[in-house]
């Protein structure tokens, strides 16, 4: 052992020895307890960044620790490498994606390699690649099969100048984000998944889901958006037979109606405005800029009065009827009664277009309201509305329901926010989706013997249009009975490749989807990720597994048994990132410090789930730890009694201390990494333990020994957060084992107090042991004592534990079945 810490040598020597002897490859061993640990897994941007470092050290901590238990850990990692960004970079750069995303692996390995994480490399893979693609193409033709991939026509954002389709986030201010024009709204056909056919299961599991953080299934039940209304008629007064059809959540406030809003595409706007240039324009003008959501809550409220009026079927009168932005048309129907009283969005335009408000909801407790300002959207009692008034909202909701039933004029409907999944991106660097057009105009699924449809990867880009679509080779193929046939050049969203990744772990080598491996280490127990993953990717895995399922690739209805999102990494207070210039690279850091000194400073600095906010003396603050701990087991390790028998019933009281200390710390840390996961406050123990075992400097033997049962316990408790150096210090004290292979230890109890009591224990009445205890032992604690020790095992063989009486500083009395 080298006198003073070298983190570099260490931590090669470290590295080798786990990859020589294979130590994180796992296979099924189908009567050990199995832990699959995942973290999301890296787009291959280039570089590792510090939110990467942050999630993948908490990831192999979980993993490690696990594995101390007993478990059989799985830990894989692996590539989403499909994406936009390799083919920005492949116009920019002149390199072909697939070249420039191979490379970007290659180096983050080498990164990933050199923080020591302990994953099972032989289960790596590239989404990117054939092998696996072909799998979801594969299962998409299923789905297709099922009726559950379609296409249909849907709204996109179109660069004119890019000639390309944009996501949402490339839209900035209206504007395509690399040409800067303004972007149109298009309409062209979409590949779709039929995620509302799984609506209510999606949102019924999450109640049992306890395993995730609340704030996440809150977000993800906003997001699926289930609620129930009513589908409302409303006939157009100048066009006879015609209708418009709404959808409410409060038909109790439809006395209260004073005018009608359509979407701008509805039809009914659209069929209007070939008579009115002037709405023409105003529709054209609305169906410019963004198709979000968000887009359109923030945008100003706008609106043309079409002329016409609408009938309300609940008391016969006319009510305008109105075109407007805020009302979208992918939701509902398309058309809204309008309740300014009562919704403070048609509040905000019947003000603004000087429309009337009515109120027809009064508190239920008999106070009043003040509409003037805006409008009040709680329950309460009806009033202004007929034979109706007096009613409570919930029951007016049921009689109005049935009124209108009657008269055929509404009836009930449970909506979704949440839409079919669309699938398709008119872009090059994805999996193409697996159908082609026959020459009488088909759409038919590529034969399962013909996949994977391969992707082409020797392409120029130009950053116009898709390539793919002036591939001959690509596009020109035949159909089952050879005739020609065009393929499809949609490729999927990068989306659907995350979908089912963390199953394709538990077999990335099987000749199907997925084989039986998968129902062993399946579902994940740890899924550990940023926030910002909340809905999309996490709802649409749900969804997979629950396709998969249903295909019965697996057994189990979720695939994530325990989330933990972690915090974000701040730097000066706000999130580290490029366009801020205030990344710190970890790789800098690690040949500086060590990947030790990163793992444990990013540990130490706070809690997973809350934000860490950088600081480089912190930094050298860990560094310096663990130079302290390496000279401690530098000068240990000479002591000649070090390994000699601990006999605890004679120590002094410094003595007793000092392993009161190290027990204490072993309970502590467990307790935070183990249930809380606070592996800071475990950390901080740990340090303290350290600082007690430094002063400690008696020498008798009894000292020494004392002294090497804390360090290495100190080691085991800091093995899973800094796996290098306490590799090499296990070693140095010339154990024949592995530290990997070690368990976690156990603290004795019996040290924890420095007072201590001895219990006799009887089996059925008779003296089988002796046991001694803290004298402030919990009766758990004496229970457990008792019923473990060796002797009174032999004498309780395998029966019934009936009773168990604990007689404190006496006696402990167990009966069993004679
Ligand atoms: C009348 C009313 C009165 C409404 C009132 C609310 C409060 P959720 O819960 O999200 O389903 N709405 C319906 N379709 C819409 C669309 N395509 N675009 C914009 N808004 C739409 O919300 C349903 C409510 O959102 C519906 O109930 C409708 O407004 C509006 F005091 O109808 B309500």
């Amino acid at each position: 052992m080298e006198e003073n810490y070298r983190p570099k040598s260490v931590e090669t020597a470290a590295q080798s020895y786990w990859e020589k002897n294979r130590t994180f490859q796992v296979s099924e061993i189908p009567d050990r307890e199995k832990y699959y640990c995942l973290c999301m897994f890296p787009y291959p941007s280039g570089r590792l960044h510090m939110g990467h470092v942050r999630n993948y050290t908490i990831g192999d901590v979980i993993s490690r620790y696990q594995r101390m238990l007993g478990k059989n850990v799985l830990q894989p990692m692996g590539w989403d490498a499909f994406g936009l960004p390799a083919e920005n970079a492949a116009v920019e750069n002149k390199v072909p994606p697939a070249k420039w995303t191979f490379d970007n692996i290659k180096y983050m390995r080498g990164q990933l390699k050199q923080l020591g994480f302990g994953y099972d490399w032989n289960r790596e893979f590239a989404t990117c690649t054939p092998e696996y693609y072909k799998w979801e193409q594969w299962l998409f033709t299923k789905l297709y099969e099922k009726g559950l991939a379609y296409k249909k026509n849907a709204e996109v954002n179109w660069d004119p100048v890019d000639k390309t389709v944009l996501a949402n986030e490339q839209v900035i201010d209206g504007r395509g984000w690399r040409s800067g024009a303004l972007v149109e709204r298009r309409e062209i056909p979409q590949w779709f998944l039929k995620i509302t056919q799984y609506a209510d299961e999606l949102l019924d599991n999450l109640e049992d889901m306890d395993g995730w953080p609340e704030a996440v299934r809150t977000m993800q039940r906003n997001w699926i958006g289930r609620s129930e209304g009513l589908e409302i008629d409303f006939e157009i007064q100048e066009l006879d037979s015609s209708i418009i059809r709404v959808y409410t959540t409060r038909p109790d406030t439809l006395f209260g109606v004073t005018f009608i809003a359509l979407a701008p595409g509805h039809p009914i706007a659209k069929n209007i405005a070939t008579h009115a240039p002037k709405l023409s324009l105003f529709i054209d003008n609305c169906l410019q800029g963004g198709t979000s959501e968000a887009d359109l809550e923030t945008v100003d409220k706008l609106g043309m009065d079409t002329g016409l009026y609408a009938v309300n079927p609940i008391n016969g009168q006319k009510i305008p009827i109105w075109v407007a932005n805020f009302v979208l048309m992918n939701y509902g129907t398309g058309a809204i009664m309008s309740v300014p009283a009562h919704d403070q969005r048609d509040f905000t335009f019947a003000k603004k277009y000087n429309l009337p408000i009515l109120q027809v909801i009064t508190p239920s407790d008999g106070s009043s309201i003040d509409i003037s300002e805006r409008a009040n959207s709680l329950k309460g009692v009806l009033v202004n509305s007929g034979r109706f008034d007096g009613m409570t909202s919930q029951t007016a909701f049921d009689a109005i329901a049935e009124q209108l039933q009657i008269t055929g004029k509404g009836q009930r409907k449970i909506n979704y926010r949440l839409r079919d999944w669309g699938v398709s991106r008119q872009r090059y660097w994805g999996a193409p989706v697996p159908m082609i057009r026959t020459q009488n105009g088909k759409t038919v699924p590529v034969s399962t013997d013909k996949l994977p449809v391969i992707l082409p990867d020797d392409v120029e880009l130009e950053g116009i249009g898709s390539p793919l679509d002036s591939i001959a080779t690509f596009v020109e193929t035949t159909d089952t009975k050879g005739n020609p046939a065009t393929r499809e050049t949609d490729t999927f969203d990068t989306f659907v490749e995350s979908s089912w990744y963390y199953a394709r772990f538990t077999c990335p080598d099987a000749e199907k989807m997925l084989d039986e491996r998968a129902d062993y280490w399946l579902p994940v127990d740890q899924y550990i990720g940023g926030i910002e993953h909340a809905i999309l990717h996490l709802l649409y895995a749900r969804f997979f597994h629950k396709l998969m399922r249903d295909i019965g690739l697996v057994e189990s209805d979720e695939p994530f048994t325990n989330l933990l999102t972690q915090g974000m990494v701040l730097k000066d207070g706000s999130k580290m990132s490029k366009s801020k210039g205030n990344t710190v690279d970890p790789e800098t850091l690690i040949a500086q410090y060590g990947a030790d000194t990163v793992r444990l400073y990013i540990m130490f600095t706070a809690p997973p789930d809350q934000t860490l906010e950088w600081s480089d003396t912190a930094v050298e603050g860990a560094f310096r730890f663990l130079r302290r701990l390496w000279r401690l087991v530098f000068r240990h390790r000479s002591s000649p009694n070090r390994n000699s028998n601990l006999n605890t019933s004679d120590l002094t009281e410094e003595q007793k201390t000092v392993r009161k200390a190290i027990h204490q710390t072993i309970v502590k840390a467990t307790d935070d990494i183990g249930r809380r996961y606070t592996f800071n406050t475990a950390i901080s123990s740990i340090m303290e333990l350290v600082n007690v075992l430094q002063k400690f400097e008696d020498m008798t033997p009894t000292g020494q020994a004392i002294r090497e049962e804390g360090i290495r316990n100190t080691i085991l408790l800091l093995s899973p957060i800094v796996p290098h150096i306490t590799h090499a210090l296990w070693e140095s004290l010339d154990f024949k084992t592995c530290l990997v292979d070690q368990a976690w230890p156990i603290a004795d109890e019996s040290a924890l107090s420095s007072d201590q009591m001895e219990l006799v224990i009887q089996v059925n009445g008779k003296l089988r042991a002796h046991i001694t205890v803290a004298s402030n032992a919990p009766k758990k604690m004496i229970e457990m004592t008792a019923l473990n020790n060796k002797n009174v095992q032999r004498f309780i063989n395998g029966k019934k534990v009936r009773k168990l009486i604990v007689v404190p500083d006496k006696l402990v009395n167990i009966v069993v079945d004679k």
